[in-house]
């Protein structure tokens, strides 16, 4: 894709400014935190001082007051790098931050937003429980009101930033016998785990209090996505004021529904980053190894790979560019935004994998980036909804109207 036939200055200078942030700082140390599974503090600081934790809000909510595809070109250009910053962008963005934006009080925008999108303090989303994955209708998480409060019990399970998060959105169930209308969602706060936070200084805000019964859980030791946080959440009679629910009530499944919709279009971007950033890899690597006398790129048998690894490349690029063009025009895109999912996760996979096949032995080892982005790229195929989901969304899509 010609980036200057489709993209305005200003999102080629959000491209380079994260090109440049990724080659110098991320690729440097991203083997070591995959190694150590520890939170890289100490950039994702300097990501919110680059203003790349708050790229789509608007500036007198402490935002970039960039667009969409800025957003997109952001987390797209990280993953070529490194999948675990691209996820802390989007994750912090859209699962963390956009609901209170989308579906807060002017209130709750002016309270938590700056917070957020300056990268001050890390937020989260939770929706997945131990029995709701896939059904994600199947919340058993309660929150019950009292004395002009909701009280919450129960347990959120895989949820990114969660140990080092400060603010999250959640659901929980208010009305048992309405199904997905019985479902609401609140803002939570609790203390973030700031014990490998070297210099840095971001990750608490003073005027942000622990709810007491509200911590995180279990930290998973993850195949991929190491460098980015995935622990439980647990609430213990949370007592959580009525002015921290989100959204009026028995909302929160179809905002969590909508959020999702452009968290797919993240991932889909992410995605791509880790198809692309292994297809750069194996094109040089091809370009100097040689073999029988001359660089292996020289064989018809690694060219097709690679020329099939930039085709695919190219497509995923139109569907996930036009899904975000969609997004940001306000035009329906929840079709748009899991065919994007679907097609650049599954690439992925595939170009990792091929990554390593020309790498031969030598993109078995941890020697070479193209292993750590094999393992990145699985999770894509999972998270905010499996490639089953994504399939099930288009056909619905595909077939409303058509069917009783
Ligand atoms: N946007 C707006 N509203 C939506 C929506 C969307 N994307 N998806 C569903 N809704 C609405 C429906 O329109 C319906 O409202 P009405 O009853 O008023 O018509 C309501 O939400 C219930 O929807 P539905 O009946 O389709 O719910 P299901 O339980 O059948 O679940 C799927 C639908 C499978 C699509 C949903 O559970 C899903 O996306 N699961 C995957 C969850 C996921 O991605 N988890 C990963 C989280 S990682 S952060």
């Amino acid at each position: 894709m010609d980036d200057s036939l489709y993209f305005s200055e200003q999102h080629i200078a959000v491209r380079d400014l994260v090109r440049e942030f990724a080659r110098d700082e991320v690729a440097p140390v991203a083997a070591r935190f995959d190694a150590s599974q520890e939170f890289p503090w100490e950039n994702i600081q300097k990501m919110g001082e680059l203003g790349l934790l708050g790229i789509p809000w608007p500036e007198d909510l402490g935002g970039a007051g960039l667009d969409l595809l800025s957003y997109m070109i952001a987390i797209h250009e990280m993953a070529k790098v490194d999948a675990s910053h691209g996820i802390t962008i989007s994750a912090h963005t859209t699962l963390g931050t956009s609901p209170i934006v989308n579906f807060g009080t002017q209130q709750q925008k002016e309270r938590f937003v700056p917070l957020l999108a300056s990268g001050r303090v890390l937020g989260g989303f939770g929706l997945t429980e131990p029995t709701a994955g896939s059904d994600a209708a199947g919340t058993r998480s309660t929150a019950v009101r009292r004395n002009g409060h909701y009280v919450l019990n129960g347990t959120k399970n895989f949820i990114t930033h969660g140990g080092v998060g400060e603010i999250f959105v959640v659901t929980a169930v208010t009305d048992p016998a309405a199904g997905t209308k019985g479902i609401t969602s609140f803002i939570l706060t609790k203390e973030a785990d700031l014990s490998h936070r070297g210099s840095a200084t971001i990750g608490h805000d003073p005027s942000l209090s622990n709810m007491t019964g509200f911590r995180a859980g279990k930290k998973e030791d993850k195949l991929g996505w190491r460098a980015s946080d995935t622990r439980e959440l647990i609430f213990e009679d949370v007592e959580v004021p009525e002015e921290n629910r989100l959204g009026d009530d028995g909302m929160g499944f179809i905002n969590f529904m909508q959020t999702l919709d452009a968290g797919r279009v993240g991932i889909a971007a992410l995605s791509l980053g880790i198809a692309e950033g292994a297809f750069e890899q194996a094109l040089q690597y091809a370009s100097e190894r040689k073999q029988f006398g001359r660089a292996i790129a020289n064989f018809q048998g690694i060219q097709f790979q690679l020329s099939d690894m930039a085709t695919e490349i190219e497509a995923g690029k139109h569907l996930m560019y036009h899904a975000a063009w969609l997004a940001q025009h306000r035009k329906p895109y929840g079709k748009e935004a899991a065919i994007a999912k679907l097609f650049c996760s599954e690439l992925a996979m595939r170009s990792t994998l091929k990554a390593i096949q020309i790498h031969g032995g030598y993109g078995y080892t941890k020697d070479y980036p193209v292993e750590r982005m094999m393992r990145d790229a699985k999770i894509c195929e999972i998270g905010e909804g499996t490639s089953e989901i994504q399939r099930v969304v288009i056909a619905r899509h595909l077939l409303r109207g058509l069917l009783d």
